[in-house]
């Protein structure tokens, strides 16, 4: 860890099972996503984020709907633990004109605005100088929004993580730097493509703190979250936190995931962060197993709805799919 957190903040009772709702909310949704891919009942290239939920849930329970977060094509999770409502997002995954875009944006470029789930991009590293943008906007507004850029950890290889940074830092933008660590960029491990081993040193040369959290434990997730979010909301600026954690599944739904070793799979499925954090809801007393089991049937029903909803949504016409690409003509 590059700094020591002071004053770690911890969640209460109800909040922890938040985080955990958002958790089962974020598994279900993308086991029901492979499901229909499989069952061919959608066509769409998906990116599972299965063994990332912990990072997103942890830190969305310490936000508002009016604060905003700027994903990436790995990000459906982060935009259901944004608690975004599932028959939109469900809509626009099936390129239906119900969905957050009309049916024009697809798996990988949801947005929501009015739960603050703003663009999510496919280019690499492009989340993080549109988090400025909205962290600029905030400070000229003078609200106490803050804006969370969720990335990889190959990302914050590219040059826009730098100079991400370096602006957020100077200009003081109430931006969170999230980087989930899950030690491969496509099909290259971190050690080949990273020059430090812990990417939370790198805010060392930008003048923020940075911290390397357990990607997998929501108690560590939510303390430096916290301790982020009070640091942006009180305009001291931007933090990056590094969560380490792993994908399950290979780079895009479909993928062979040869580059990975039997045995670091096996050991990184041994520490599922769902299995394990429910046990100790259970062992602390916050909930009773059948309380956790009707959590998630309630879930599922969620889900279940949604996708039926999507699948019964018309495809957007031909005159609708041709607006939004240009400005509409104004009549001189
Ligand atoms: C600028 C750019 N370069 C290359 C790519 C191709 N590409 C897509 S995903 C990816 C790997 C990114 O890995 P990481 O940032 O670690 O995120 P993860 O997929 O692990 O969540 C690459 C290189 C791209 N989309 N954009």
């Amino acid at each position: 860890m590059s700094e020591i957190l002071e004053n770690r903040a911890t969640p209460d009772a109800k909040t922890q099972l938040d985080i955990y709702r958002r958790m089962i909310r974020i598994e279900r949704n993308d086991d029901a996503t492979r499901t229909q891919i499989r069952r061919g009942r959608i066509t769409a290239p998906y990116y599972s984020a299965r063994g990332q939920e912990c990072i997103p849930s942890a830190i969305s329970v310490l936000l508002n709907n009016d604060d905003k977060i700027c994903t990436i094509y790995r990000g459906i999770h982060d935009m259901v633990a944004k608690d975004m409502p599932l028959r939109p997002l469900w809509a626009e995954i099936c390129g239906r004109v119900d969905g957050t875009c009309k049916g024009k944006g697809g798996p990988m470029h949801l947005t929501h605005p009015e739960t603050g789930v703003m663009v999510t991009t496919g280019i690499v590293g492009s989340s993080m100088p549109i988090a400025n943008g909205f962290g600029w906007a905030a400070l000229l507004d003078g609200t106490k929004q803050v804006t969370v850029a969720y990335f990889g950890d190959g990302a914050s290889n590219i040059g826009a993580f730098h100079e991400a940074l370096n602006l957020a830092s100077v200009w003081k933008l109430p931006v969170i730097f999230v980087c989930q660590n899950n030690g491969f960029a496509e099909h290259t491990r971190y050690e080949n493509g990273t020059s430090v081993d812990q990417i939370s040193k790198r805010a060392i040369g930008y003048g923020m703190p940075g911290y390397t959290v357990d990607g997998n434990d929501p108690v560590d997730v939510y303390a430096h979250a916290h301790a982020a979010i009070a640091r942006a909301r009180a305009g001291e600026g931007p933090t990056l936190l590094e969560c380490k954690t792993f994908r399950f599944m290979g780079h895009v739904f479909g993928d062979a995931d040869g580059y990975m070793t039997k045995e670091e799979k096996a050991e990184a499925m041994a520490k599922d962060p769902l299995p394990i954090y429910r046990q100790k809801l259970i062992d602390d007393g916050i909930a009773t197993a059948e309380e956790l089991d009707a959590l998630t049937a309630k879930i599922e029903a969620e889900v279940n709805d949604a996708i039926e909803f999507a699948m019964a949504c018309e495809y957007p016409s031909d005159d609708e799919l041709r607006r939004d690409v240009f400005a509409e003509e104004i009549p001189a």
